[in-house]
């Protein structure tokens, strides 16, 4: 029963070859897959923004991490690029994220409770920026670092 089933088995392949073989006269087995991902990501303000960029295409994402009184980036290595910074708070208060630095003037992701995130998607440079928590004190406090473009 089972050399049957192996029998059968083969006996489909060998067809698949053959028919494979057979059709390559003009290409005419339209495989072509139609799984084009349209999954872009909700990003309909950054994407406006990317259009009138130098168009460098999907943007990093880096996890930001807000807390009491810290911010823990998941990435140190940065090259110039667009990246998004997805900011989530897992403290107890609110907490925001700011970043200055080369072509980069006060832009910021929308200040957070506990537990909530948002994020901001700007463009980096060779340089040097900023990262901080704007909510007041809490810079002093701790909640900022610095990265390097580059
Ligand atoms: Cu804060």
């Amino acid at each position: 029963m089972r050399a049957g089933i192996a029998g059968a088995a083969v006996g489909l392949l060998a067809a698949a070859v053959l028919s494979a073989c057979g059709g390559s006269g003009g290409g005419g087995g339209s495989a072509a897959s139609t799984s084009t991902s349209g999954s872009s990501p909700s990003s309909s303000a950054e994407s406006a923004a990317a259009a009138s960029g130098a168009g460098q295409g999907t943007p990093t994402t880096v996890m930001v991490t807000a807390k009491e009184y810290s911010l823990t980036l998941s990435m140190n290595t940065f090259s110039p690029g667009r990246y998004t910074f997805q900011l989530s708070n897992t403290g107890g208060t609110t907490h925001g994220l700011e970043i200055d630095g080369p072509g980069v003037e006060d832009q910021k992701a929308q200040e957070i409770a506990p537990g909530g995130s948002s994020s901001i998607t700007v463009t980096l440079q060779k340089g040097k920026y900023e990262l901080y928590c704007p909510v007041p004190g809490h810079r002093q406090l701790g909640m900022e670092t610095d990265i390097t473009v580059g």
